[in-house]
């Protein structure tokens, strides 16, 4: 519903910035209410203003603690302009309808940064000022609420576009905007009390989780968010800071196999171990099969319920952690035997789209990344066209490949991760790792398919691997030398598709 503008209260610490606005506004017949400083601004670029204190009758007292804090005020921005209660009380009481509120805050972080004493910083706490924000945000329906300088501009290039008459759109926009910035100040608030403690996450998350330590014993660990939305914690120990980072490693990694009975074993965030099989018995025998020496220790994962037999031979090794969606009651006996392991039945709960990750003084956010590789996303960019087996198991590696920390190469066949090279500053030493580890638990590469997580910038690993009997290569392409690794494997007969999907990890 579009709005006309006809008072406006104004009450800000940044003035600069703002004379064209009140130019504009005044030449839209606009009338102006203000505090003190603001108020000689106003009258200095000649324009009426009527003062605060004339309205509440009060003087700004306490030393500008309480200029604004008053019914008159409040009532003019907080009336509902469509209930007709509202509307007999504000006439009864004369309380004027303020329907543009335009706020600066008092520059609190500003004067926590310029290293001020306690006494100064705690007067910048604004308390009038957010209050007039919070107000007249929520009663966007009729008021328009500008929060502070930096949303001067956008008010400026409103009024000059179509003059003092406003759409719901755009008021909701600046309430939304206006909420931005008393959220941020409150925080910044927060963040001052607490020292630099960095635990303002506690009232984001609305759980918290205090855990035995963090990465290691002598650093504190916390956990903010809710887990029992997502597992059920059936036996064990208490979970700890690396079994969650593992957990969410194995979460990600499971999801991308769908129904397909899969097992994966990871240490360290990576896979180590991972085969999809009719059965969860088998499934959890081959991938243990890819290294049975990293499996020690490490976190479990399936999509399919864990039955007695599987149980019986999941139970030889040592693990941490093991996740299903279930457990036969047989095969909960048999794992809960060891009383630390960690069981949790997962639930159905998805995941966020957005992932955080703090560094530096910051936060780094980003889309997760869900891009799922079918076959319409592959090109053949050689002679030879794989194999229909050959398409299934680049499919089934590249899955692997995704959820690895780069730089990654994995090598998989018949649906059995054979081994992968993680975590190195260099592709080729990602790939030597990789048949290294492939050739001491036995496999033979004759056959194999290799997934690389970004391009070749070099044909050397084309090369690697071709020696070793690969015969299949999916990878996202881009290089400006691709060409040279596709030569390669058109001269020794090796397919190789591009997916145009990158799958950094770091
Ligand atoms: O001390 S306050 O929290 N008490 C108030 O009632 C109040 N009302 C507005 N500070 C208050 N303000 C703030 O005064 C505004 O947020 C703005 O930053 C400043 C503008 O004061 P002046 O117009 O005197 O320069």
């Amino acid at each position: 519903e579009a709005k006309r503008i006809k008072t406006a209260l104004v009450s800000v610490y940044h003035k600069d910035g703002l004379d064209e606005i009140i130019t504009k506004l005044h030449e839209e017949g606009v009338e102006f209410l203000s505090t003190g400083g603001t108020r000689q601004f106003i009258e200095g670029l000649g324009y009426p203003c009527r003062a605060v204190e004339e309205l509440t009758t009060y003087p700004s007292i306490l030393g500008g603690r309480v200029k604004t804090l008053h019914p008159k005020v409040f009532g003019g921005i907080l009336c509902r302009r469509d209930v007709e209660q509202d509307l007999q009380q504000i006439e009864k009481y004369e309380i004027p309808e303020i329907d543009l509120v335009i706020v600066d805050l008092y520059p609190f972080e500003a004067t926590v940064a310029s290293g001020a004493p306690e006494a100064d910083i705690i007067e910048k706490i604004d308390i009038g000022g957010i209050s007039l924000i919070r107000a007249a945000a929520k009663n966007y329906k009729d008021v328009v609420i500008v929060a502070s300088q930096a949303q001067y501009q956008p008010l400026r290039d409103m009024l000059m576009e179509h003059g003092a008459t406003t759409s719901i759109e755009e008021r909701r926009w600046f309430a939304k905007e206006a909420f931005a910035v008393s959220s941020h100040y409150d925080s910044a608030i927060f963040n001052y009390f607490d020292g630099g403690e960095g635990s303002a996450f506690r009232y984001s998350a609305n759980n918290q989780k205090t855990l035995r330590y963090g990465e290691n014993p002598h650093q504190k660990g916390y956990f903010y968010g809710n887990l029992d939305e997502m597992f059920d914690q059936i036996h064990g120990k208490e979970i700890s800071y690396n079994n969650l980072l593992d957990i969410n490693a194995a979460v990600d990694l499971i999801n991308e196999f769908g129904n397909d009975t899969t097992f994966a074993i990871l240490k360290h965030n990576n896979a180590c171990g991972l085969a999809t099989r009719p059965t969860v018995l088998e499934a959890w025998k081959d991938a243990l099969a890819g290294d049975p020496v990293s499996a020690f220790g490490g976190v479990l994962i399936t999509n399919a319920v864990i039955d007695k037999a599987a149980a019986e031979e999941i139970t030889k090794i040592f693990f941490e952690v093991i996740i299903a969606p279930d457990y036969d009651v047989d095969a909960l006996e048999i794992l809960g035997q060891k009383k630390n392991r960690i069981i949790l039945a997962r639930k159905q709960g998805a995941l966020p789209t957005k992932q955080f990750r703090s560094l530096l003084n910051g936060v780094l956010v980003q889309d997760r990344d869900l891009k799922v590789e079918t076959p319409e996303d592959l090109k053949v960019v050689t002679v030879k066209a794989p194999t229909a087996q050959e398409i299934d198991d680049m499919l089934f590696a590249n899955k692997i490949v995704k959820n690895s920390k780069s730089n990654a190469i994995v090598l998989a066949k018949g649906h059995q991760l054979l081994a992968s090279g993680v975590g190195q500053t260099s592709r080729v030493d990602a790939l030597k790792q990789a048949i290294e580890k492939a050739k001491s638990f036995g496999f033979d590469l004759h056959g194999a398919v290799m997934a690389s997580d970004a391009f070749f910038p070099f044909p050397d690993c084309v090369e690697i691997a071709g020696n070793e009997g690969i015969t299949a290569v999916i990878q996202p392409g881009g290089s400006i030398k691709d060409q040279l690794s596709f030569d390669y494997c058109n001269e020794h007969g090796i397919a190789m598709v591009t997916t145009g999907f990158r799958h950094f990890k770091h």
